[in-house]
C-alpha cells in the first residue's frame, strides 16, 4: 500500500519523532498549526479514518488515546490540549491512514471551527 504516514511510521520517511512504543507512532506535524502539534498514529494500516474502527481494531484506538497522555505530559501540556480527528473529505481529512492531531502549547480558541 502505497501510505506516506505507513512509510513515516516504518522509519523510510524521516519525521520528527516524538514517541514510540509497539503500536503507535507520534511524530511533529509538517505543518503546525499551533506550538505543539504532533500527529499520533497507530503503526499498522488498521483503518484509513475514523469510521473504519469496530471492534476488531478499537483496542488500538485506545492505545492511540493512552500514547497521547503519556506524548502530553512528556510535552509538558499540563494546561490543557486538543485531540482532532479528521473524517473523510467533509471532514477534512487529507492522509488516509488514521490518525490524531494533538495540539497544544498555547491557549487554544473556544469554537472548534
Ligand atoms: P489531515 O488533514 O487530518 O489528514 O492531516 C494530515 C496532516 O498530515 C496535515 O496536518 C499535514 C501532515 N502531513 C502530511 N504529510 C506529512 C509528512 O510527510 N510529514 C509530516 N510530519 N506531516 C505530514
Amino acid at each position: 500500500m502505497d501510505c506516506i504516514f505507513c512509510k513515516i511510521a516504518a522509519g523510510e520517511i524521516p519525521s520528527q519523532k516524538v514517541y514510540e512504543d509497539d503500536l503507535i507512532y507520534a511524530f511533529r506535524d509538517i505543518n503546525p498549526q499551533a506550538p505543539v502539534h504532533i500527529l499520533v498514529i497507530p503503526k499498522e494500516h488498521i483503518a484509513s479514518s475514523a469510521s473504519e474502527i469496530d471492534a476488531d481494531n478499537s483496542h488500538i484506538i485506545g492505545r492511540v488515546f493512552e500514547a497521547i497522555a503519556k506524548i502530553a505530559k512528556q510535552e509538558g501540556l499540563e494546561s490543557g490540549f486538543r485531540v482532532i480527528n479528521n473524517c473523510g473529505e467533509d471532514g477534512g481529512q487529507t492522509v488516509g491512514h488514521i490518525h490524531f492531531h494533538l495540539l497544544g502549547g498555547t491557549k487554544l480558541r473556544p469554537q472548534m471551527l
